[in-house]
């Protein structure tokens, strides 16, 4: 019996979806460059179109939600396969259910799903965020394979409210490993002038990456991140390692921003180091 191959799925492909920021170095536009060279095709999902991110005091905002469906459904014409998706921010509440059934039309068997669970930072919510949308993304992170979320969505997805103590960190690792990822890393644990990262797998021991702070928290780090981790992934390489190569490599990108004053809210200039990843 003759088999046909599809040659369009000839190449490890991700789905990516999130959000395209024209400025300030997030989402799409960081995510695109660091998996293309990691040798992975990008296939970009957008969530909605941003002239910057929502850090920013005004920007422009065109949610892409109503159009997902007949964007996808041109693809599954195509019969495209993904080895990876990956999700990010998240525009609305509308899109929360979309995309949820979009990952269950695209994923196959190999499919590794990477949700990054933006929400907040530094214990505060984005402010296009609200707790009905954090309700959600716990709903969403159950269909992950792998969540990379920082300690304050951390907190937000095991429903723990401002104020309330926060557990130890590796206790909350279990319990998001218990809501369905096989994988978790916590993020920028801050302690004593130290970034901690805090990585478990289901039924291993929790590991620690560390490196000493610089400077303050800068958009789009989370999305670096989650970029490498979900190429790394598909690559078949070893978590703790991915996590290592992901912190080594925003910190030079920090440093180098720091050098060059950039904005906090400008993101890192990762392009000068992508060719070392
Ligand atoms: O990096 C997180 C992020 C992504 N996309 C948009 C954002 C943010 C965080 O503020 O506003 C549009």
């Amino acid at each position: 019996m003759k088999v046909t191959v599809n040659k369009h799925n000839v190449q490890k492909k991700i789905a990516i979806i999130n959000d395209m920021t024209g400025f300030g170095r997030c989402s799409l536009t960081v995510e695109i460059p660091i998996i293309s060279k990691m040798g992975i095709q990008c296939c970009p999902i957008p969530t909605s179109i941003l002239s910057n991110h929502t850090a920013y005091e005004s920007y422009f905002f065109k949610d892409f939600t109503d159009y997902m469906d007949k964007y996808v459904h041109e693809w599954k014409k195509l019969g495209l396969e993904f080895q990876g998706i990956l999700t990010g921010y998240l525009g609305s509440i509308k899109q929360f259910e979309m995309i949820e059934r979009i990952i269950h039309e695209i994923k196959s068997k190999k499919s590794i799903i990477v949700v990054d669970p933006v929400m907040g930072d530094d214990g505060k919510l984005y402010s296009s965020y609200t707790n009905e949308m954090s309700e959600k993304m716990r709903e969403l992170v159950k269909n992950a394979d792998i969540i990379t979320p920082n300690l304050t969505e951390a907190r937000l997805l095991l429903g723990i409210s401002e104020g309330e103590k926060i557990p130890k960190v590796e206790e909350m690792l279990e319990k998001l490993l218990e809501m369905g990822p096989k994988k978790v890393v916590i993020t920028g644990v801050e302690k004593d002038g130290y970034i901690l990262n805090y990585c478990k797998e289901a039924q291993h021991e929790v590991k620690i990456v560390k490196a000493k702070k610089i400077g303050e928290s800068r958009a789009g780090t989370g999305d670096v991140f989650s970029a490498i981790i979900a190429a790394d992934a598909i690559n078949g390489e070893d978590f703790y390692e991915s996590v290592k190569k992901a912190n080594d490599f925003l910190m030079k990108c920090i440093k180098r921003s720091m050098e060059y004053e950039i904005p906090i809210e400008d993101g890192v200039c990762f392009e000068e180091f992508l060719g070392e990843i």
